[in-house]
């Protein structure tokens, strides 16, 4: 549903998730004095923002799938409550274009991109397609999906080994498979597609170069309802573990003012040809000479979005929503501004010392940092239960310093502060991490997890 111009902002919304992103959009909302609907599984009935949004709909059991996957359960709590639009968050059915097309024939605004965006992008195939159009770099490989081992190694000879096949239907890291060799190849090519398969019901595969140990750096952007998009500079997200962020910081450790320019807008001409709307970020693999190549987009707000809120001061949840009722950018690529160094820690309720294997329970006892330049979006308290159902991520701790080293200083001490107890959690992971004089250095790369792991071993 499109709404008339002039309408102002929405009255009321619900939000279709949990956790310390459903506090994130409740506390923008309020904010611009629009209310909100919370919905909960009988899982989450303790959790805050059902008790911080003005009204809370209990929508099922535990289980996502019927709970909040289920658009079945979601789209009436809406209904019944008068809410006008919906802000899927991140992960549940942020990125379900179907979602999106149920929600537009209810007449309720889905707070992100038009379905058809959101299927376009999820084709990874279609989506490179589009950003080649666009004429962003994208890494060497097939034109379309690669649909037999003969085909697959004649491109393969073409870019060079080793070659990563990827899923059509894939994403995030998952239904890849790497190969050095025509031999490899060809297992890698019936192995992705079972995967694929699988995982994804559609065989679909990819063939590209693979670029070893890249950078992973991502461009935030912005798109209004009439024709405005501007960027709001990377974040590095080279720090990850299995495809799981731990690390993100801005800016990038590797950019600078030109390569920044050049990626700004690559994204802003990719996200334009994609026919792209509301927030949304644009993920480049950056090779050790400095090239960059369009890996994905994604079409929801991120995890992450916090480290551009606190180097561009600007508050993306607000943005999407004024950009949601119709309303225009409330700024210029010239007003974006970005200042100090940012970086954030994802605090989960895992146990790095077994693989960071869920850890679930009750938090006994809990006190977050504070302090100048320090920021914490959390859902957690003192006695709160951390569910088995749902994702590890506990808190994300935010600090911005005058440079890099003075946010390690800043990162250093507020995890000190931060006290977690009752189950474990990643925050002497980072502790370690910060602290490691690779990290420091800045010249790390995606298999710096793996080789920290290497290099301390024996302690
Ligand atoms: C690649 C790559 C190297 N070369 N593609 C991982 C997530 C998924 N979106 C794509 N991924 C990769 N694609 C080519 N052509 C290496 C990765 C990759 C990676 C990328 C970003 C951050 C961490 C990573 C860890 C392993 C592999």
């Amino acid at each position: 549903m499109k709404r008339d111009a002039g309408k102002g902002l929405f009255k009321k919304i619900l939000i279709a998730n949990r956790g310390e992103i459903a506090l994130r959009i409740i506390r923008a909302c309020r904010e611009l004095g629009i209310e909100t609907v919370a919905v909960y599984s009988e899982a989450d009935t303790d959790c805050l923002h059902v008790r911080f949004a003005d009204t809370a709909v209990c929508i099922g059991p535990a289980k996502s799938a019927e709970s909040y996957l289920d658009p079945k359960r979601i789209i009436p709590a809406a209904e019944i409550t008068g809410a006008e639009a919906i802000h899927p968050g991140y992960g549940f059915l942020a990125e379900n274009a179907d979602f999106a097309d149920i929600c537009s024939s209810c007449d309720l605004v889905f707070i992100g991109p038009p379905p058809e965006v959101i299927r376009a992008l999820g084709d990874k195939v279609l989506a490179k397609k589009t950003m080649k159009e666009a004429d962003v770099p994208v890494v060497p490989g097939s034109e379309g999906g690669v649909v037999s081992v003969a085909a697959a190694k004649e491109v393969a000879e073409a870019v060079g080994y080793p070659i990563i096949l990827k899923a059509a239907a894939g994403g995030g890291g998952r239904g890849m498979r790497v190969a050095n060799t025509p031999a490899q190849l060809e297992k890698a090519f019936h192995t992705a597609r079972m995967e694929a398969k699988a995982a994804f019901n559609n065989p679909e595969v990819y063939l590209e170069k693979y670029l070893v140990n890249p950078r992973h750096v991502e461009i935030q952007i912005l798109a209004d309802e009439h024709g405005n998009i501007v960027h709001l500079g990377e974040r590095d997200c080279t720090v990850q573990r299995r495809h799981q962020k731990l690390i993100e910081e801005s800016p990038s450790p590797i950019m600078t003012p030109t390569l920044r320019e050049k990626m700004g807008k690559a994204a802003i001409l990719g996200a334009k040809r994609a026919g792209y709307r509301n927030a949304g970020t644009v993920e480049f693999l950056v090779d050790s000479d400095g090239s960059f190549y369009f890996m994905e987009m994604n079409t929801r707000v991120q995890v992450e979005h916090p480290v551009t809120e606190e180097v561009t001061d600007i508050d993306i949840i607000v943005e999407q929503l004024r950009i949601a009722s119709g309303e225009k950018l409330s700024l210029t690529q010239d007003q974006v501004k970005l200042s100090g160094n940012v970086i954030e820690c994802r605090i989960n309720a895992e146990n790095p010392d077994t693989d960071f294997t869920p850890s679930p329970g009750m938090i006994t006892a809990f006190h977050p940092p504070g302090g100048h330049g320090v920021r914490v979006d959390t859902h957690v308290y003192a006695k709160y239960v951390v569910p088995p159902f749902y994702d590890s991520l506990l808190a994300k701790l935010i600090v911005r310093g005058i440079n890099r080293n003075d946010a390690i200083a800043k990162m250093l001490r507020a995890l000190d502060e931060f006290i977690i107890e009752g189950i474990h959690t990643t925050i002497d992971f980072h502790k370690k991490v910060l602290a490691d004089p690779v990290f420091q250095s800045g010249t790390f790369d995606t298999g710096f997890v793996e080789d920290y792991y290497r290099r301390t071993k024996s302690d």
